[in-house]
């Protein structure tokens, strides 16, 4: 995976991490099997994209209100999380002095057209790992990635079958989003894998000695 140069991120990116079969196949299929949902948000509006959650046992968490308890994984995922995890580079957890943790949990979206979007945000919840690494399939939406003063550091239309990793400091100096598109009228689905731990929070890990 390339290493994309930001001061103050760590993100790695493989435009052509899947063929496009595979991608198309598998869009296909998670389109079709995964039990997507209309979430509320707030202030009690439906969130402009539909969301599925799975996971290991105990991986829930809450973000902006809302509750994301996890369904238990359906094989295409699971393969997928092992591919990923594989394709993780060693540095992201060497660089934060933390074992390769992989991943335990994996939020999907559906973007069903341009109309749907997430807002601003960091994926930085407490029990939340800080490598995370997001898997594009269908229509090619743009994806900003903004400093906190709001300078765009990171701007990609995420190609169908691409991974783009966030690790290091990234989502506590930066903040993400993927804006509405007017004139999109094709489906997108995103699967970002995260490392969810409650008992210790993970900067912790870090610096361990091996016997504990
Ligand atoms: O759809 C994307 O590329 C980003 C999704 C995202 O930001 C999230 O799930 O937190």
């Amino acid at each position: 995976m390339e290493r994309i140069p930001i001061p103050g991120a760590e993100i790695y990116y493989d435009p052509r991490f899947l063929p496009a079969e595979e991608a198309t196949a598998l869009f296909d299929v998670l389109l079709a099997k995964c039990a997507w949902q209309r979430r509320r948000s707030f202030f009690n509006r439906p969130v402009p994209r539909d969301e599925a959650y799975y996971g290991d046992a105990e991986t829930d968490y809450r973000y902006s209100q809302r509750e994301y308890r996890p369904l238990p994984w359906i094989p295409e995922l699971l393969a997928l999380k092992a591919r990923v995890e594989k394709a993780t580079p060693e540095t992201a957890y060497a660089h934060l002095g933390l074992p390769r943790l992989g991943y335990n949990a994996v939020l999907c979206n559906l973007y069903r057209d341009g109309s749907d979007s997430v807002g601003l945000h960091a994926d930085a919840e407490p029990e939340m790992g800080p490598v995370i690494a997001s898997v594009s399939l269908g229509a090619e939406r743009l994806f900003r990635l903004k400093r906190r003063d709001g300078a765009v550091a990171f701007a990609e239309r995420l190609p169908h079958g691409s991974l783009l990793i966030m690790a290091g400091e990234t989502q506590k100096n930066f903040q993400h989003e993927v804006p509405k598109a007017p004139g999109i009228t094709q489906p997108r689905i995103n699967l970002t894998f995260r490392y969810i731990q409650h008992s210790q929070p993970i900067g912790e890990l870090a610096f361990q000695s091996p016997d504990g």
